[in-house]
């Protein structure tokens, strides 16, 4: 049975690269919602509408866990994801098992860069609050940066101008730790960290979140245990010739894309 991952776009193949190497074994179905991308500009009730679907859909090719590699997604449809699912297979989503663990380990300023969507929910605040209140969160949407990725505007002179523009907003300037409260921005961890050089801590929520489901799928034994070729099957609501240049690149494959219109 396979692990079902998705995002709007190209941002949830940061976690499934990591569930790809902390779980070789696995096999991993992923959709990217491209037809509705961004969500971090969608309504709550526009998310959720997506959110039911895409739940549906991997509930339907039978998938023994399913991971929302979207934080906008998680800050707007969790509740609905797991009503629908109603426990019948574990969910993990990107921000509680994030929140958790900055809480337990780091007690300082922390600072979140994230969409509107997930900005305007607050999640990772009241998170990081409910484990440990003295904790001061700032939170700040960076609209601009999901197009750029999208874009394939990595190393480009236009977007290390919008790291800088978003990076020196006074909101973060007392932050010891950064988190990047968006699964399309571990793609620009690189100049994000260049920013700061050592002064500021960021985060690694992929790596999280793989060793959450790794843990989570261990407790409940559904671990595939057999050493067979794993399968990577990606499905698209449309078919982008970004997602094709990027996921490619990134996933370091070669990707077959299915078209999927929900
Ligand atoms: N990757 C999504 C997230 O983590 O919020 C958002 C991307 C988008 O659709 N704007």
């Amino acid at each position: 049975q396979p692990i079902g991952i998705f995002d709007s776009g190209v941002g949830g193949l940061t976690v499934a690269k990591e569930i790809k190497r902390v779980l070789p074994n696995e096999n991993l179905i992923y959709f990217g919602d491209t037809k509705h991308l961004p969500y971090g500009e969608k309504s709550k009730e526009a998310i959720i509408g997506y959110c039911i679907k895409i739940t549906q859909f991997l509930l339907d090719k039978n998938c023994k866990a399913i991971v929302i590699a979207c934080n906008s997604a998680t800050a707007n449809a969790l509740k609905e994801v797991l009503e629908l699912v109603d426990a019948k297979i574990p969910v993990i989503d990107v921000i509680n098992p994030v929140a958790e663990k900055v809480a337990f380990e780091l007690h300082n300023n922390i600072g979140v860069i994230a969409t509107k969507a997930t900005v305007n929910s607050a999640l990772y605040r009241k998170s990081i609050r409910k484990h440990n209140k003295f904790i001061q969160v700032d939170e700040l949407a960076t609209p601009l940066l999901v197009p750029a990725i999208e874009e394939g505007l990595k190393n480009h002179a236009i977007t290390n101008s919008i790291i800088y523009h978003y990076l020196s907003n006074k909101k973060l300037k007392n932050i010891e730790t950064l988190i990047l409260g968006c699964t399309h921005y571990p793609l620009l961890i690189d100049e994000i960290k260049h920013f700061y050089g050592n002064r500021v801590r960021v985060i690694d929520s992929p790596n999280i979140v793989a060793a959450e489901l790794k843990m989570v799928l261990e407790n409940n034994h559904l671990l595939n245990e057999k050493n067979t070729a794993p399968t990577y099957d990606f499905y698209l609501s449309d078919i982008t010739k970004n997602f094709e240049k990027i996921s490619k690149k990134f996933f370091g494959r070669s990707i077959q894309l299915e078209l999927k219109v929900l």
